[in-house]
């Protein structure tokens, strides 16, 4: 196996591309396709604040790692979900990162700062963790860039795990969230900017960029993700990316640039529709957020005016 660039030994190979590069040459590649996602889905300017949500997972701690070399201005933003040793491990990884790179790190804790955590949440609403721990990072992650005056929040979400999402959402034909699948949700009153670098990279790719800069990691999945739908997604895709390379990237860029667009309207009149939050004033088709009324039923504690977290 040859670097497609330089000829000499390739230490990773990309089947997508039918391409294989030697260490420094993968890593420019990794640099590429970051930087082609940015400028090709107008993500965001140089001059931007950027927050990435770092898990302590290899794709947000590539992504931080990846953004700052191509120049811009990105702190962090780790969220502790109180999900046992996997949590306290994960935290370990985003601080040792974070000083590594020389960044601010701002923490937030559900349990000491919003009093519960995603296994008392998933308990107290009888509905799978994955789904309390994705709307209680949507909402804390966008509050924080409020709050700290950041223009936009970045997340490590892969080509993998895009794929997965729009296999999930097709198989469904839910045209919300089809509308809504997007590397870019543009900023509205009470959202902050949203964006997703990594889409023109796999996860192999991310754990490979991780392992050549000698970044540690999270290496252990998250131990409530068993019976997550897209993991389920995620092994048919592999499967028929091993069959035909390319499928997994002809199934997302194809459906955004062909497809996305059509499904838009729905999402913009959801939009629209939306006013503050009685509580915490973020924005919601209702009186009362999806979050705060999460919060209520997990702390088991009435949602009031004052209850601002
Ligand atoms: S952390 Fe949270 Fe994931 Fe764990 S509980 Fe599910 S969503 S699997 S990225
Ligand atoms: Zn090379
Ligand atoms: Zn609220």
């Amino acid at each position: 196996m040859k670097c497609r660039v330089c000829r000499g030994p390739a230490v990773v190979d990309v089947r997508r591309h039918n391409a294989a590069f030697c260490r420094d040459h993968f890593l420019h590649h990794c640099e590429e396709q970051v930087r082609r996602a940015i400028d090709a889905y107008d993500m965001c300017d140089g001059s931007a604040r950027v927050l990435v949500a770092v898990s302590g997972g290899k794709d947000s701690l590539a992504l931080w790692d990846l953004l700052l070399r191509l120049g811009y201005d990105a702190d962090g933003l780790y969220l502790g979900l109180g999900i046992g040793e996997y949590s306290d491990e994960s935290t370990e990884y985003a601080r040792a990162h974070a000083s590594a790179l020389g960044r601010t790190l701002h923490e937030v804790d559900l349990a000491s700062d919003y009093g519960y955590d995603i296994p008392g949440a998933a308990r107290a609403t009888h509905r799978a963790p994955c789904g309390a721990c994705g709307l209680s990072k949507r909402h804390l992650f966008n509050a924080a860039a409020l709050e700290h005056g950041y223009d936009v929040v970045a997340t490590g979400h892969n080509l993998d795990d895009e794929a997965a999402v729009l296999l999930g959402n097709v198989l469904r034909w839910d045209t919300g969230y089809l509308g809504r699948q997007h590397p870019v949700l543009p900023a509205a009153p009470g959202f902050v900017r949203k964006v997703k670098p990594l889409v023109r990279l796999g996860e192999r790719e991310t754990a490979a960029y991780c392992v050549l800069r000698r970044i540690d990691y999270q290496v252990e999945e998250c131990p409530m993700a068993a019976g997550n739908r897209h993991l389920g997604y995620k092994d048919v895709l592999n499967a028929l990316e091993d069959r035909s390379p390319g499928t997994k990237a002809a199934f997302l860029f194809g459906f955004l640039e062909r497809g996305h667009a059509r499904f838009t309207d729905e999402a913009d009149i959801e939009r629209e529709a939306l006013r503050p939050c009685i509580s915490c004033g973020a924005p919601t088709p209702g009186e009362v957020c999806a979050f705060c009324r999460l919060r209520e039923r997990a702390t088991g504690t009435a949602v009031t005016l004052e209850s601002k977290g």
